[in-house]
C-alpha cells in the first residue's frame, strides 16, 4: 500500500506557541535565519487577506504595468512564500536566496515570529488585513480545498477553532493586533481588504506614494484592470491552477472564490454572529483597530 502523503491533511503543531502546519517545523531554524535587505519589500498577511491582490498589484507596479512580464511565473514563484515548503519545489527560503533584488517576499506569520532581520534592515513592509468574519468563511473554504491543511470538519467547527485561533498561523485577532502595534514603529504601510474594494485606485495610489514610485494614467489603468477580481480569476498565473489538484482542488472551491466583501452573511446564522460579535468585543477590547464588515 502506498505511503500517506506527509503533505496531505498536516496536524498542526505549535512553534513558540503558534500553530503551524507540521511540514514547517523542520525548516524553522532556516526561516529564522533569512536575511532581509533593505530593498526588500515584505507583504505580510493573515491567510486570505488579500495576499495575491496586493502581491500582483506590487507586481504590475515593479514592471510598469508589463502584463507579459507579470506572466512570466507563478505568484508564488515571482513572490516566495517564506516560510512556506512545497513538494517537490525549493523552499521559500531557498528560492529567496536564489533571487534577484528587489525582491518581493510574502509571509503569514504573525509580527512576533518574523525573522528578526527584517525589523534590522528597516525594509518596507506592506500588511493587507481583512475583516474576521470574511476571513473566517474564506479560510474555511480555503482548507477544504487546500489539502494541506488539517480537515476542517464543519463550519460551526471550524468556527470555534477560528475563533479560539487553533487554525494555520494562529489567531487571526493576535496577528491583525501583533502588525498594528508594529505599524507605530515600522515601515509598515496597513492596508484593508475592505478599502482595496471599495476603491482599488485609491488604495492603488496609497502603495505608489509608499512605494515612492510613479506611474502614468495608462499603467495605473492597466494595473486596476490586470488586478481586478475577474483578471485575476482568469489568470492562471495568480489563480493557483498550476498547483496540482491533490495539493489545491479548484473543483471543491475555488481559489479566487469570490473576492467580495460580506459573504460571512451567507454563512453565519444568527446565533454564530451573536456568539462571535460578543467574542469579538473582548478579544479586540482597547485596540484601535476598526475592520468594516460590509462596504
Ligand atoms: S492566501 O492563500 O492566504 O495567499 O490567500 P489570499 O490571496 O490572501 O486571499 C484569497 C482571497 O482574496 C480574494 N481575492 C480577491 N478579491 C478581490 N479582488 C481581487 N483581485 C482578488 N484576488 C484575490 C480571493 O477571492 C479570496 O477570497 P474569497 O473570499 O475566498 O473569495
Amino acid at each position: 500500500m502506498a505511503e500517506p502523503n506527509p503533505f496531505l491533511r498536516q496536524k498542526l503543531v505549535p512553534i513558540r506557541g503558534v500553530p503551524m502546519l507540521d511540514s514547517l517545523v523542520e525548516n524553522w531554524p532556516a526561516v529564522e535565519a533569512v536575511q532581509a535587505r533593505p530593498d526588500d519589500l515584505l507583504i505580510a498577511t493573515y491567510p486570505k487577506a488579500g495576499t495575491t491582490w496586493i502581491s500582483e498589484i506590487v507586481e504590475m507596479i515593479y514592471h510598469n504595468g508589463d502584463v507579459e512580464k507579470c506572466r512570466r511565473d507563478a505568484i508564488h514563484v515571482r513572490v516566495p512564500f517564506m516560510e512556506m515548503i512545497f513538494p517537490g519545489h525549493p523552499t521559500g527560503v531557498q528560492q529567496l536566496e536564489a533571487m534577484k533584488p528587489p525582491r518581493l517576499i510574502k509571509t503569514h506569520l504573525p509580527a512576533q515570529l518574523l525573522p528578526k532581520s527584517f525589523w534590522e534592515t528597516y525594509c518596507k513592509i506592506i500588511y493587507v488585513a481583512r475583516n474576521a468574519k470574511d476571513e473566517a468563511v474564506s479560510y474555511f473554504h480555503f482548507y477544504q480545498m487546500a489539502k494541506v491543511h488539517p480537515e476542517p470538519g464543519t463550519w460551526q467547527e471550524y468556527l470555534e477553532s477560528f475563533m479560539s485561533g487553533d487554525v494555520a498561523f494562529g489567531s487571526w485577532y493576535d496577528h491583525v493586533k501583533g502588525w498594528w502595534e508594529k505599524a507605530k514603529e515600522h515601515r509598515i504601510l496597513y492596508l484593508f481588504y475592505e478599502d482595496m474594494k471599495e476603491d482599488p485606485r485609491r488604495e492603488v495610489l496609497k502603495v505608489l506614494r509608499f512605494l515612492e514610485r510613479d506611474v502614468s494614467d495608462d499603467v495605473l489603468e492597466k494595473i486596476l484592470h490586470h488586478t481586478s477580481f475577474q483578471e485575476m480569476k482568469d489568470n492562471p498565473m495568480v489563480n493557483y491552477g498550476v498547483v496540482p489538484s491533490k495539493f489545491m482542488d479548484q473543483s471543491v472551491s475555488a481559489f479566487m472564490r469570490k473576492g467580495i466583501a460580506g459573504d460571512w452573511k451567507n454563512l453565519f446564522t444568527v446565533a454564530q454572529n451573536e456568539r462571535f460579535n460578543e467574542d469579538y468585543e473582548r478579544k479586540m477590547a482597547g485596540c484601535t483597530l476598526r475592520f468594516r464588515t460590509e462596504i
